[in-house]
C-alpha cells in the first residue's frame, strides 16, 4: 500500500526532529520510503496559543497494515519525546496518516485524516509530493522553509549497465572515458558523498581531489582528505544548502539517499552484465533528458 504521512512539530529543534522522525519511519521494517517534501512554518491552528509549526509530509510504500503502522508512527513519537496532553496542542513530533490508496475506518483510525481537507498546514507538503492530488486551499499563512533534506539538493550520480546494474565483486562494471570525464565535470569543485565500498574503487583508494569528501559509513573510520559521518541524520548536520551535493555509491548509499534526492545523472551503458549490485528504482522521478553516443547515453531525471 501507499501511505502520505503528515508530520508536525512546535517543541524543541524541530528540523532535527523532523529528520529524525522521516528516518525512523524510514527504518521500520517493510517500509520503502519514497519521497518527502520540503519543511513549511506554519500558524498554529486549533489552539492558537502555541508555537508556531514546522509541518511536512512524506509518501512511503509497505505491505504493513494499516492499524501496525499506526502502531509504529506511535511508536516513534513516543521516542521523539512527545508526551500525549491537549488535544491540538503543542508537540514534539506528530505522525498522522493523510492518505491512503484506500480508506480506512475504524475507531483508532481514519484515512483520509479527517480533517485534511481543513487544513492548508497538511494540504500544502502533501500536494508538494503528490502534486496531481486535487484540493483547494483555504489562505493560512505557510512558509517554505530551506531546512529540509530536499533542500540540501541531493544529486545522485552512477554509471549503469542495461538492467540498472551497478558493480560485481566490488568492482564498478565499466571505466568509459567519456563517462569519466563527465563525472568530473559535474563533481569538480562540490561535495560528494559516498560509502566505504565506493572509496575502494577510488584511485588509490583515496579521496578524490577538487572536492569536499564525504563518507558515509557506520563504523567509524579515519580516511585523510574525506569527513566520517555514521549515519544519514549526522549526514544533514553537516551538508551545506547553498553547495551542489553529489551522491556517487554505492547501492546502499544509494539506496539511502534516494528519497531525499532532487536530481539523477545516469550513464546507461547498451549492455548486459553479470551485475550483483544495483542503482534503486527511479520510478519517483521524471526523465528530463536524453544524450545518446555509441554505446551508451547520459541520462538526467529530476522530481
Ligand atoms: N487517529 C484517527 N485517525 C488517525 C490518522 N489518520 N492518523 C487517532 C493518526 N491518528 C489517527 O491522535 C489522537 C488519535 O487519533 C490517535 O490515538 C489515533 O488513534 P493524537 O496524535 O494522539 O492526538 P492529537 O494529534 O492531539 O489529536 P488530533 O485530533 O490527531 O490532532 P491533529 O489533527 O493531529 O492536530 N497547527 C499547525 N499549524 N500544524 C500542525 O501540525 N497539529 C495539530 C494537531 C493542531 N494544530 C496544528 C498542527
Ligand atoms: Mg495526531
Amino acid at each position: 500500500m501507499i501511505y502520505y504521512i503528515g508530520l508536525g512539530s512546535n517543541l524543541g529543534e524541530r528540523e532535527k526532529i523532523l529528520r529524525r522522525a522521516i528516518e525512523r519511519v524510514k527504518k521500520i521494517p517493510a517500509v520503502k520510503l519514497l519521497r518527502v517534501s520540503s519543511f513549511y512554518e506554519t500558524e498554529p491552528w486549533g489552539v492558537t496559543n502555541q508555537p508556531k509549526f514546522l509541518n511536512a509530509a512524506m509518501k512511503i510504500s509497505t505491505e504493513l497494515e494499516p492499524l501496525n503502522l499506526l502502531d509504529e508512527l506511535q511508536r516513534i513519537e513516543t521516542e521523539l519525546g512527545r508526551i500525549r496532553r491537549e488535544r491540538w496542542g503543542a508537540r514534539t513530533i506528530d505522525l498522522d496518516i493523510l492518505l491512503a490508496d484506500r480508506e480506512i475506518s475504524c475507531e483508532r483510525l481514519t484515512v483520509p485524516h479527517k480533517l485534511l481537507f481543513e487544513r492548508d498546514f497538511a494540504l500544502v507538503p502533501l500536494k508538494e509530493i503528490f502534486p496531481s492530488f486535487n484540493c483547494k486551499f483555504h489562505g493560512e499563512k505557510i512558509l517554505r522553509v530551506k531546512s529540509s533534506p530536499v533542500d540540501f539538493d541531493l544529486k545522485l550520480v552512477a554509471c549503469v549497465d542495461k538492467n540498472f546494474g551497478l558493480g560485481l565483486n566490488g568492482q564498478l562494471l565499466f571505466r568509459i572515458p567519456e563517462d569519466l570525464k563527465n563525472f568530473r565535470a559535474l563533481t569538480l569543485g562540490h561535495t560528494i558523498i559516498f560509502g566505504r565500498k565506493t572509496l575502494a574503487t577510488f584511485p588509490n583508494q583515496s579521496p578524490l581531489d577538487g572536492r569536499r569528501n564525504i563518507l558515509l559509513s557506520r563504523t567509524p573510520l579515519k580516511v585523510s582528505g574525506a569527513e566520517v559521518v555514521g549515519d544519514v541524520e549526522n549526514l544533514f548536520d553537516v551538508l551545506d544548502v547553498a553547495e551542489k551535493n553529489f551522491v556517487v555509491g554505492g547501492s546502499e548509499i544509494f539506496r539511502e539517499l534516494i528519497p531525499y534526492a532532487t536530481e539523477i545523472f545516469l550513464t546507461v551503458v547498451d549492455a548486459e552484465t553479470q551485475a550483483d549490485v544495483f542503482f534503486p528504482s527511479v520510478d519517483e522521478f521524471i526523465l528530463r533528458d536524453v544524450k545518446t553516443f555509441d554505446g551508451f547515453e547520459f541520462r538526467r531525471y529530476t522530481r
